[in-house]
């Protein structure tokens, strides 16, 4: 589950923490009080020469100022190095990171920051993360590393928290249009139930398991459920729907193989209303987005039974495919929520990431398992913690 987007972001960011460290030196809290101010004078001392230097045009030896400076020996040489280049170079580099290290904040290299980026850039494409959603992304964070002063004491968690700060935006963009816990509490609370939930998706996706996970979370929250079989297409598909239902305790309405899909809906409908019943969890057959007969199918049972959500359900081993599906889809029926299920197989978990922007619609839920308690809410928190290193 997001193994490899995580563990390929948590090498780029170490990467270049660490090409940031080397550059500043250590840190000044990891010397003594008295250390500390022999250092900050002769960092001062180090800005000042550098900077007469670049003032007054004379060739800078940066290796021969012996200051307490944490300037390594490679610093120096670079530094050397970059006066020939050019003084804005030294300006930005040298003389803005002994500054930094004084004050404990450091403006990241230009170059450094592009080297990174194009890292991040790679490790996302290779997991799965949509093209669009790394660019926007990169983008978001190009402009934050330009612009922020991180802190030299804590550049790791600055680091983390920058890429984190970016990768929320992306995450919670489209959260605020569909809450099912909010939309089955208030039909309870004005009386418009039963709340109809109609899900579809491709064969195979885990739709009816994911349906059994969510009768069995909405129980245990003491919101009554029944599940209507209309996957009447596929042989064993009603037996199926049928024992997951009693394992979970709920009520099944079915009909006969063949039978019109829609109208066991329209059956498991009233059949909630006359026993009072919260929700109605409609199961469907599997369908892909380029069946005419199966997509008009699918519309007809929406038209039935007016659904208060329709949610789709894919894999998410499927990657970006699932996202070309959903637009498919979206075309013929419009869909308010998306399930992805299996993130327990998905090694790279990049399309959890980018499902949601490519899309326009919100992630409801993640289906991490066989189990009906293998359920996890989508929250971007729960993606931003899963895919970055803690510190
Ligand atoms: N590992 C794993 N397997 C799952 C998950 N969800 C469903 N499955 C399995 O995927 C297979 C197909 O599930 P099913 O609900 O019948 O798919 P449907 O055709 O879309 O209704 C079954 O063997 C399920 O146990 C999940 O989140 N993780
Ligand atoms: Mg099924």
């Amino acid at each position: 589950m997001f193994d490899e987007l995580k563990k390929r972001l948590s090498s780029a960011i170490k990467g270049m923490v660490r090409k940031e460290e080397d550059e500043i030196g250590k840190p000044p809290e990891e010397h003594g009080d008295a250390e500390n101010e022999n250092q900050k004078q002769g960092s001062a001392g180090a800005v000042a020469h550098i900077e007469n230097a670049i003032e007054t045009d004379k060739p800078i030896d940066a290796q021969k100022e012996n200051t307490h400076v944490a300037t390594t020996e490679r610093d120096g040489k670079q530094a050397a190095g970059r006066a020939h280049d050019g003084r804005e170079a030294i300006k930005i580099s040298l003389s803005t990171k002994i500054k930094g290290k004084i004050v404990g904040s450091v403006a990241l290299n230009n170059d450094d920051i592009a080297h990174f980026l194009e890292v991040l850039r790679v490790s996302m494409l290779e997991s799965d993360v949509a093209y669009d959603t790394t660019e926007e992304f990169i983008g978001m964070l190009d402009r934050k590393l330009h612009l922020l002063r991180f802190d030299s004491r804590n550049l790791s968690s600055s680091m983390i928290g920058a890429v984190r700060e970016s990768l929320l935006e992306i995450l919670n963009k489209n959260q605020a249009h569909m809450n099912l816990d909010k939309l089955i509490n208030d039909s309870i609370s004005s009386g418009k139930t039963p709340v109809r939930i109609l899900f579809l998706g491709p064969n195979g996706a885990g739709k009816t398991t994911m349906i059994a996970k969510l009768a069995h979370m909405l129980k245990s929250k003491g919101i009554s459920c029944a599940m209507s079989a209309s996957d009447t297409f596929r042989a064993a598909a009603i037996e199926q729907t049928e024992f997951h239902a009693n394992r979970v305790g709920v009520p099944v309405i079915k009909g006969s193989y063949g039978a019109d899909p829609a109208s066991v809906a329209f059956d498991a409908i009233a059949y909630a209303k006359s026993h009072r019943i919260n929700v109605v969890l409609i199961d469907t057959a599997g369908r892909q987005e380029t069946n005419k007969n199966l997509i008009s199918e699918i519309q007809k049972i929406s038209r039935i039974t007016e659904p208060d959500a329709t949610i789709f359900i894919g894999e998410s081993t499927s990657g970006n495919r699932i996202a070309e599906q959903i637009n498919e889809f979206s075309k013929s029926i419009k869909i308010d929520g998306i399930i992805l299920t299996k993130l327990d197989c998905d090694a790279k978990g990049g399309s959890a990431v980018s499902i949601s922007d490519i899309t326009g619609i919100p992630i409801l839920f993640f289906g991490t398992g066989e189990s009906y308690d293998a359920l996890v809410e989508y929250r971007p928190e729960f993606v931003a913690d899963a895919v970055l290193p803690n510190n």
